[in-house]
């Protein structure tokens, strides 16, 4: 098979990514280890930035989302009783759009069904050849099949678990991380949202997340052990942990029921420098992992997505590869500062085993000059709605 970019991982990265091409008559194959159905189990984010948005219009998947999603204009902040409305019109004249990353797959997986492009699942055994030539190629194994796949380019969209970052040379890459010695433990659940708006809330008891898909069917979270497992979790003992970690009046109105999902997922910061090798281009979890407190691993993978199109783009309509030489450089710019705003939000929510009681105080100084302060609003919301590409 030849085509001109080859993309590792069918998740929203690779699925967006390989869609704008399409749309730009760019060829592509998608190349997933798993099988559609079972990206489509994984839930994950909920909060989308206008950039995606805007993307995925552009990729020409966003009807059902324009009919479906909710439109955020503000966030709750709490600290234990006390909250602070935060409203972005206000501050910025932006909102956030709500809608799941389970949809906005499933969209994508859709239209790429819809207009017959090439996506190969169950591929095994990913290998990438002469990355750093003109003639860089991909085997695999697909069914007990062994496939060959000619290409100019590599997209390496298959997360943080995935092959293509380790083929940058292990004395080429710089690998920065930080793990949190907590993670999150959410449940989905067909009740309606306790609020009309999301609530971080940082409380004795430790973080929770209020969070929706729909007005029926709302996602929660708690902060957790580690170590900890959903068995050591039944229905009733995560309902009687979040509602002593939210403000009395939510806890008082929180319409609880069963939950449809369950899981635990650990809290890391990652960043892989650099996000190109030859003709490899990193995008997504593949390069860099966020703790989800400021809701913007799957927005950072949509504005990785933005600059290596635009870049591929320029090179196939105009013969021109200044964007992809500088695509790494571009990418991480906006990578870092996304960085700084997701632990800065988990810092000062999260309660942290070892931390002393002057820490303690600090986060709720944190809180309380936040509660006052415009200017600190105004730098959250700017954030939180997602920072310009
Ligand atoms: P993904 O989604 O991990 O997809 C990678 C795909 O590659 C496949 N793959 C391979 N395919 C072929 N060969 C191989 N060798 C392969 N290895 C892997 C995998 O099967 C998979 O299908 O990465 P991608 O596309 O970069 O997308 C990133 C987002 O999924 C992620 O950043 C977000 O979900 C993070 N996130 C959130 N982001 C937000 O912007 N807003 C949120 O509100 C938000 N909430 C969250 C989140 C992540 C969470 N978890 C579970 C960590 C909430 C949570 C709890
Ligand atoms: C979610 O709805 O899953 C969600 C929302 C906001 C976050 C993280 C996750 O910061």
């Amino acid at each position: 098979m030849r085509v001109q970019v080859a993309i590792i991982g069918g998740g929203p990265s690779g699925l967006l990514l390989g869609q704008l091409l399409h749309k730009a008559g760019i060829n592509a194959v998608v190349l997933e280890r798993k099988t559609r159905e079972y990206v489509l189990t994984r839930i994950r984010a909920g909060v989308l930035e206008r950039g995606l948005v805007d993307l995925l219009d552009q990729a020409g998947v966003a009807t059902r989302l324009k009919k479906e999603s909710l439109t955020h204009e503000g966030v709750m902040i709490s600290s234990n009783d006390d909250y602070l409305e935060l409203d972005f019109n206000k501050h910025i004249q932006q909102h956030v759009t709500v809608y799941g990353q389970t949809e906005l797959t499933r969209d994508l997986y859709d239209a790429r069904e819809a207009a017959h492009a090439k996506t190969l699942f169950n591929v095994e055994n990913v290998t990438l050849n002469d990355i750093t030539t003109d003639s860089p190629s991909i085997d695999c194994t697909v069914d007990g099949h062994t496939v060959h796949i000619d290409c100019d380019y590599i997209a390496g969209c298959d997360g943080y678990h995935g092959v293509s970052r380790q083929h940058i040379p292990q004395d080429k890459r710089n690998e920065f991380i930080k793990e949190y010695p907590f993670g999150w433990l959410g449940v989905m659940s067909e009740t309606t949202p306790v609020h009309s708006e999301l609530i971080y809330s940082m409380s004795d008891r430790g973080f929770a997340l209020c969070s929706m898909r729909n007005p029926k069917l709302t996602r929660y979270y708690i902060q957790c052990d580690s170590k900890d497992s959903v068995d050591n979790w039944s229905d009733d003992s995560f309902w009687n942990e979040l509602r002593g970690r939210i403000p009395e009046e939510y806890a008082a109105k929180l319409e609880t029921g069963p939950s449809i999902e369950m899981s635990i997922a650990p809290l890391r910061s990652f960043v892989c420098e650099p996000m190109q090798w030859g003709n490899l281009y990193l995008c997504g979890d593949a390069a860099h992992i966020v703790p989800p407190t400021g809701a913007k691993g799957l927005n950072t993978a949509a504005s990785d997505v933005h600059y290596l199109f635009t870049a591929l783009k320029h090179r196939y309509q105009e013969n021109e590869s200044t964007l992809l030489e500088r695509y790494s450089q571009t990418a991480l710019k906006r990578v870092w500062k996304v960085q700084r705003f997701s632990w800065w939000m988990t810092s000062m929510l999260h309660r942290f085993p070892e931390q002393s009681l002057f820490e303690r105080k600090l986060q709720q100084a944190e809180f309380d000059f936040l509660k006052q302060n415009d200017a600190a609003q105004a730098a959250l919301a700017t954030n939180y709605v997602g920072l310009p590409y």
